[in-house]
């Protein structure tokens, strides 16, 4: 008798090729609307599916976990961030999680390089005047920016993001500064000719723009609080494509409401999908949805990861992309 095929629910709509993909593989439900699942649906889901693939959108806490069924083997994350998924509960659980890393390293970098060079130059501003209709043509003092060769970047979080992010800065003038916690390899310190401190603080005081590329955990949880913040300097610019909660975003908009910092560009908030209504009226902030990783090539190599990683556990080996259990 052929084997059943395993029950993989995904919660959100992936390029048809993946879905394709994922339909001939196993038994696939696919949600062709593209609505984000309510609580009650993500607990039906759980409750059911033998693997299941969420997304950023979908918020699988303890209340949620606790009550999937024993069939759920596999949670495989189509994204890289997985702080949407509470793992203690999945590992006591015995609830394998996977995500996808690497192929949206490129496309994020990309991102926040634009981000780092919109702020300064005013690039969303200028867009905007032009739109409205009022531009009256040039002038040498007009939307006067300020040049990005030259200053000192401070990466939060050098893995694979951030060191992206460090050689492209590099082409721009850039001076890398960083703090990670754990130093990086002296050959790729050197590649970089990036400066590392081992104090947040310290870095803060010292650098230009700070862009932040560390995951969201307890322990990054407002890493930028209202006191670290008050340690950069007013011609500063705070540059985030990672999560909203490594920010104390209230804390934010208070200093850039008061002229204590130069701006800021962010692709994710605290409260996803919204965002501070003072942000709007801001003209030094540019802020994007959440897109830093959002290309077709990419959202294709993450659906194949998933596949990948799904195909794997199912055929009994362990899944590349192994988030949990842990290898330590
Ligand atoms: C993804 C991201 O678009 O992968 C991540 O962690 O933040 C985004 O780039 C999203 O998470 C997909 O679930």
């Amino acid at each position: 008798m052929a084997k059943q095929k395993p029950l993989v629910v995904v919660t959100r709509r992936l390029p048809d090729a993946i879905e394709t993909r994922m339909m001939e593989l196993f038994d696939c439900r696919l949600n062709m609307d593209d609505h984000a699942f309510t609580r009650e649906e993500l607990i039906a889901a759980v409750a059911e599916a033998d693997v299941l693939v969420p997304t950023v959108t979908d918020r699988l806490d303890k209340g949620v976990l606790a009550q999937a069924g024993p069939q759920l083997r596999l949670i495989a994350n189509f994204g890289n961030g997985v702080d949407h998924i509470d793992l203690n509960t999945a590992q006591q659980r015995g609830i394998t999680v996977t995500n996808t890393p690497d192929v949206l390293t490129e496309d994020t970098a990309d991102m926040t390089m634009a981000m780092i060079l919109s702020v300064p130059r005013r690039v969303s501003e200028g867009e905007r005047l032009i739109r409205s209709g009022k531009w009256e043509g040039w002038s040498p003092t007009h939307m006067l920016g300020h040049r990005i060769w030259g200053k000192r970047l401070g990466i939060i979080g050098m893995g694979r993001i951030g060191q992206a992010v460090a050689r492209r800065a590099r082409g721009f003038g850039m001076a890398i500064h960083y703090h990670n916690r754990q130093r990086l390899h002296p050959e790729i310190e050197q590649e970089l000719e990036a400066t590392y401190w081992e104090s947040l603080d310290q870095m803060l005081a010292r650098t230009d723009v700070i862009t932040v590329h560390c995951p969201h955990t307890p322990a990054t949880y407002h890493l930028l609080s209202a006191r670290r913040l008050k340690l950069l300097r007013e011609h500063a610019y705070v540059v985030n494509t990672a999560r909203g909660e490594v920010i104390d975003e209230s804390a934010l908009v208070r200093m850039l409401q008061q002229g204590e910092l130069a701006g800021a560009a962010l692709d994710v908030f605290e409260h996803e999908p919204s965002v501070n209504p003072k942000l709007l009226e801001m003209d030094n902030v540019v802020l994007l949805p959440h897109m830093g990783s959002a290309t077709i090539e990419g959202r294709v190599d993450m659906g194949e990861k998933v596949l990948v990683n799904i195909k794997t556990f199912v055929d009994g080996h362990k899944p590349p992309d192994r988030v949990l259990p842990n290898l330590v």
